[in-house]
């Protein structure tokens, strides 16, 4: 019998340029690879629903993507349909909250950086996102802050002092882009999407930040599903290629009559 496959896919960096919309050209690539190769996709991002629509097509988002999780699986629609969701703020209760969102806005008005913009922290429904130069910042300005958190560290060094303030809260702490940083509960990091799926052989997972700390390491590394790293959106493609010609010389050798 067939086997049951999905691939799940991060968006920034994996299927987009960082907060860009996706390439037409790499959408088609995707799903006509999905549709040769008969596996169905989803998607699943650290950023919230808005953010990933405007990524991904808009409302067309649940057409072309069996699930669509943001939030890392907190916000989760399965053909269109929402499933259950949890909160953040039920999980720490709003004392533990407040002073958290307090200390955050204390430390980043403390921080001498080459320039702030607004919307230091957005507060989501499984996270909370801080951004020490701000949200509001240009591309420009992104690309600048991120240049210059790789020499200074800004946001390392901000998950340091509060990892030191609140070592008894549950809490992850995950750079999963460019000019923030999310918080959330120990366990709602990007595998908290694999509880709303439970009908496939294989869940294949491909993301750029794999590696320790990054927001994609805990389902790379998970039991449940089988990691690819990548580089960019067209490495995505090519890897996702080369994962269906592993599988085909697979099955062949399995059962060769079969292609007779
Ligand atoms: O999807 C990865 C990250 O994308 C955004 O990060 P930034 O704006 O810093 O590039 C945020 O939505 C973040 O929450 C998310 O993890």
């Amino acid at each position: 019998m067939a086997q049951k496959i999905i691939c799940l896919f991060d968006v920034d960096g994996t299927l987009t340029k960082p907060r860009q919309k996706i390439e037409t050209s790499i959408e088609q690539s995707l799903f006509e690879l999905a549709k040769k190769e008969k596996f169905d996709i989803g998607v699943v991002g650290g950023s919230d629903l808005d953010k990933l629509k405007e990524q991904l097509g808009g409302n067309d988002i649940f057409k072309k993507y069996k699930y669509v999780f943001a939030e890392n699986g907190l916000i989760a629609y399965k053909n269109g349909k929402q499933l259950p969701s949890e909160s953040i703020q039920q999980f720490i209760g709003e004392d533990a909250l407040q002073d958290l969102i307090d200390f955050c806005l204390k430390y980043i008005s403390e921080l001498k950086l080459p320039f702030k913009r607004g919307t230091f922290i957005e507060f989501r429904t499984g996270m909370i996102n801080v951004s020490p130069v701000g949200r509001n910042c240009s591309q420009k300005e992104r690309i600048q802050f991120y240049e210059y958190d790789k020499e200074h560290q800004i946001r390392e060094k901000f998950i340091l002092a509060l990892k030191k303030k609140f070592p008894d809260l549950a809490l992850t702490y995950s750079i999963g882009g460019q000019i923030s940083f999310d918080i959330f509960p120990f366990g709602w990091d990007k595998t908290y999407c694999l509880r709303h799926i439970d009908e496939y052989d294989e869940i294949h997972f491909f993301g750029d930040k794999t590696r320790k700390g990054g927001n994609d390491y805990e389902i790379y590394e998970s039991d449940l599903t089988v990691g690819h790293r990548v580089d960019s959106p067209e490495d995505t493609i090519k890897q996702v290629k080369i994962c269906c010609e592993i599988r085909n010389e697979k099955r062949s050798r399995e059962s060769p009559v079969q292609y007779l």
